[in-house]
């Protein structure tokens, strides 16, 4: 006899249902759906983890009572496999026991069974182990997962080098206030901001390297693009020529991740109705042009950042001029910018660096590090850091580095945006704010 569980078996899944015909199978998963269909017949759907399966139970025909059974119940079922053209998967399997694994003892809080989910974002993340079940919200995480091993894929065809640097670190990377503090024995330690200052360091072993990995950002506010943990897609490269280069990098991956995803969950994709980006050259605007643009719509206060409404003006007209979703805006104010960001030659007002916009929101920073040890030295004692707090991260200035720069792109922002989703915590499976930490 064969067992056929996605859950157990990784290279079985139940969409190879139909190679079974005839056979006798054994298949296991959470009853999804049970319906009546008159004279005596039931289909049970069970859920495998995988894919929806329909199993057909006669009951006048078995001792099975299909009282004993309720959605959630957690079940292994054996049966005949047959061909069903209007089963998913094109097949089905005819009932002949059931074996409860695990009773579900409490009436589901909401229905993961219907087409749509209807359930408002505070039930959703409140019961988050119960709301993921559901298709919808299963199909979300699913091309997540497929994004972020493509991120890894596409950059290891380039010879990219995976990493995994400390989360707990001597000082927060990016500056500014949003710093977790740890107590660490009798020591204060800080969460990851980033993986920066290690990236920084490996370009000096392996010359291109990648991490995918939790970053910490104490975010006073809820909104509906920040969290207080995200997943950082992390690049650093070197030598480069110019900071160019890295956004060459970017619309190299960003075309790769596109143009292979539907290959690894074309369901999810049609499930939630998904409108793929084209990507041939993504624009570049400076970030003077990009203010003189949202002049014209409206007046502007901060000069030396865009904010959310103005990512957004700056897109519109983008895809109006271009019919490109994605923009690069470059040549960011220093004072905006972290202490290890290179500054023009030509002008020290604005960072050789840029931000990538989809569809109205930044999804990612990125640009040209300093690599020579006077001038980061300098530039720290400028910003009012002291230079002994870093003696760590300019070892590799001080010992030589090339020239070199890379990315961070927020995993769930690019989820929220190409999935069109409302908030930034639908895209995170168990998302932190100020005021969620559960479940
Ligand atoms: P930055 O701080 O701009 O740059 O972050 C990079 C990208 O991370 C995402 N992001 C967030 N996502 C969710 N919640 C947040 N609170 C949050 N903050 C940032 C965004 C953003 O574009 N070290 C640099 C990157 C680099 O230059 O390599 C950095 O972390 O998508």
């Amino acid at each position: 006899m064969k067992t056929v569980s996605a859950n157990q078996h990784l290279n079985v899944h139940a969409c190879s249902l139909n190679e079974y015909d005839r056979q006798k199978i054994t298949i296991s998963g959470a009853i999804y759906r049970i319906r009546k269909l008159g004279g005596g017949l039931f289909f049970i759907v069970i859920r495998d983890g995988e894919s929806l399966i329909q199993c057909k139970l006669e009951s006048n025909e078995s001792i099975i009572s299909i009282e004993e059974y309720s959605e959630g119940d957690y079940v292994s079922i054996t049966g005949i496999c047959q061909k069903e053209n209007r089963a998913p998967h094109g097949a089905e399997i005819k009932v002949q026991s059931i074996e409860i694994l695990s009773k579900s003892t409490e009436e589901m809080p909401f229905s993961i069974n219907q087409k749509l989910f209807e359930v408002g974002l505070d039930s959703n993340l409140n019961f988050r182990p119960i709301s993921l079940r559901h298709p919808k919200q299963r199909a979300i995480f699913a091309i997540q997962s497929a994004i972020s091993m493509l991120f890894r894929q596409g950059l290891s065809l380039i010879d990219f080098t995976e990493i995994h640097t400390p989360k707990l670190v001597f000082a927060g990377a990016e500056g500014g206030a949003n710093v977790f503090k740890v107590k660490y024995f009798e020591r204060e330690l800080f969460l990851a901001q980033s993986p920066q200052f290690y990236k920084q360091m490996m370009v000096g072993v392996f010359g291109k390297v990648m991490e995918v990995g939790p970053v910490f950002r104490a975010e006073p506010h809820e909104t509906s693009r920040h969290l207080n943990e995200y997943t950082s897609m992390d690049l650093e490269v070197g030598p480069i020529k110019s900071f160019e280069d890295i956004m060459e990098i970017e619309t190299y991956l960003l075309r790769y991740i596109f143009e292979e995803l539907p290959k690894f969950c074309s369901a999810e994709l049609k499930l939630l109705e998904v409108s793929m980006p084209q990507i041939n050259n993504i624009p570049i605007i400076k970030m003077s042009e990009a203010l003189e643009i949202i002049s014209k719509n409206r007046k502007i206060k901060d000069r030396s950042d865009l904010d959310p409404q103005g990512e957004q003006i700056i897109c519109q007209y983008i895809f109006k001029e271009t019919g490109s979703e994605f923009v690069f805006v470059t040549h960011y104010p220093t004072i905006k910018r972290p202490v290890y960001a290179m500054e023009d030659p030509e002008n020290n007002e604005v960072t050789l660096s840029f931000d990538l916009l989809f569809r109205g929101l930044e999804i990612t920073t990125g640009g040209q590090r300093i690599h020579d040890y006077k001038m980061q030295v300098e530039k720290m004692k400028r910003l009012g850091y002291n230079p002994d707090d870093f003696v760590s991260y300019l070892q590799i200035h001080k010992y030589g580095m090339p020239p070199h720069g890379g990315f961070g792109l927020g995993l769930e922002r690019l989820t929220m945006q190409l999935l069109n989703l409302s908030s930034i915590k639908e895209a995170c499976l168990f998302p932190r704010t100020i005021n969620r930490i559960t479940p």
